[in-house]
């Protein structure tokens, strides 16, 4: 499964808005066909695990990150697939959280009379599709905030000066976040202030499932603008990949506007402050088979997005580096008077990226 798992990860850049999945196939102890998930509308891994074994995958045993599909999809049933090679066991990561799934290839496999185990390294297989797994149960995206700063938890100077606070290292990380998400959310503040390319711009030999001539799958750039002020000659607009803009302005002038430069542009309800209803905007891109988002924001949206439970992730690089007092903060978070309203987090992973930190952290009670 540990091997399954690490192919798996081989179309962590890939499979999107599919998951991630791995297969080994293994006779008396011998591997003898591996396979994994490498774009959607492709063969599955269990498929490809099959086509490298040959006849030697009767009697095998498979090990399958996720439970084999049941359903006529893009291709055609994995059960079906593994029955016909005559696999005799097959041990699986994590039930698949697709409703059309959710057990049912498992029992399929049970009553054709194959030995089926569930739960072998589960939380291994769970962290590689997290966001597809809160897509289909809870019909929200995994959400990712990345945040760079000073080790006094600054992010720019007083004049919004910002560039580069943290090293080439930790910037080649973030662009390894941005071509996993499906999503990368910015405000239109950033946009004004430094016009950003949001796109991903990573070495051909970073993305292991790639072809040679192949390039690198651009998340959906969005951009949170309340009024579409959207400049029409904004660097985003002009590189490859998808731009769209979360607005609550209906002026359909504007909005033609935008469109005729390629921008898409989605008309969404205003919270109570006039500004783009977040939560509306997640369970939007949910719907448009957005797995995994990554929000790079200033502290305005940031500090949103944290104060209203929507962040699952932060990720936080920080230079060893002081810039004082005048320098912008992390977060616009609305103040508190006592220790017990401190918004918590627990460090889940801790490293050095060259010369700085990063930290990974979830919500969690103070
Ligand atoms: C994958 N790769 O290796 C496995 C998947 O439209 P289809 O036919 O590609 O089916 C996609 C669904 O199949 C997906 O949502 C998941 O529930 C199931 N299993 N999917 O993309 C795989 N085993
Ligand atoms: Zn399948």
């Amino acid at each position: 499964m540990a091997r399954a798992i690490v192919l798996a990860r081989r179309g962590l850049y890939t499979t999107d808005p599919n998951p991630r999945v791995g297969c080994v196939l293994v006779q008396d102890a011998d591997i003898v066909g591996e396979g994994y998930h490498r774009r959607a509308g492709e063969p599955h891994a269990e498929r490809n695990a099959i086509d490298t074994a040959g006849e030697r995958a009767r009697g095998a045993t498979a090990y399958v990150t996720l439970e084999p599909c049941c359903h006529h999809g893009r291709t055609p049933p994995c059960t079906d697939a593994l029955l016909e090679a005559g696999v005799a066991r097959v041990v699986v990561g994590m039930e698949d959280p697709n409703p059309m799934m959710r057990g049912k290839g498992l029992a399929r496999l049970r009553a054709a009379g194959v030995d089926v185990t569930t739960g072998v390294l589960e939380a291994d297989a769970r962290g590689l599709n997290p966001g597809f797994e809160q897509r289909m149960r809870g019909g929200l995206p995994y959400v990712r905030c990345k945040l760079a700063a000073s080790l006094d938890g600054r992010t720019a100077m007083a004049s919004g000066e910002s560039k580069w606070i943290t090293s080439a290292d930790a910037r080649r990380d973030v662009h390894r976040l941005r071509a996993r998400s499906s999503a990368v959310i910015t405000g239109i503040g950033t946009v004004l202030a430094d016009d950003p390319s949001m796109n991903v711009r990573l070495a051909q030999d970073e993305f292991p499932a790639l072809w040679p001539d192949e390039l690198p799958r651009q998340p959906l750039r969005v951009v949170v603008d309340s009024g579409l002020r959207m400049p029409l000659e904004a660097r985003m607009l002009s590189l490859p990949g998808a731009t769209l803009i979360a607005t609550c302005e209906e002026s359909p002038k504007a909005v033609a506007r935008a469109n005729a430069v390629g921008a898409e542009v989605c008309v969404l309800p205003a919270d109570p402050a006039g500004r783009v209803d977040l939560h509306l905007l997640l369970c939007y891109l949910a719907e448009r088979e957005i797995n995994e988002v990554l929000i790079e924001a200033g502290p305005t949206l940031a500090g949103a997005a944290m104060d209203l439970n929507l962040v699952d992730e932060l990720v936080l690089y920080l230079a060893p580096h002081l810039m004082g007092d005048a320098a912008r903060g992390l977060f616009h978070l609305p103040g508190i008077a006592r220790m017990e309203q401190r918004l918590g987090l627990r460090i889940h992973d801790l490293r050095r990226v060259g010369p700085d930190l990063r930290l990974m952290l979830h919500r969690a009670p103070p």
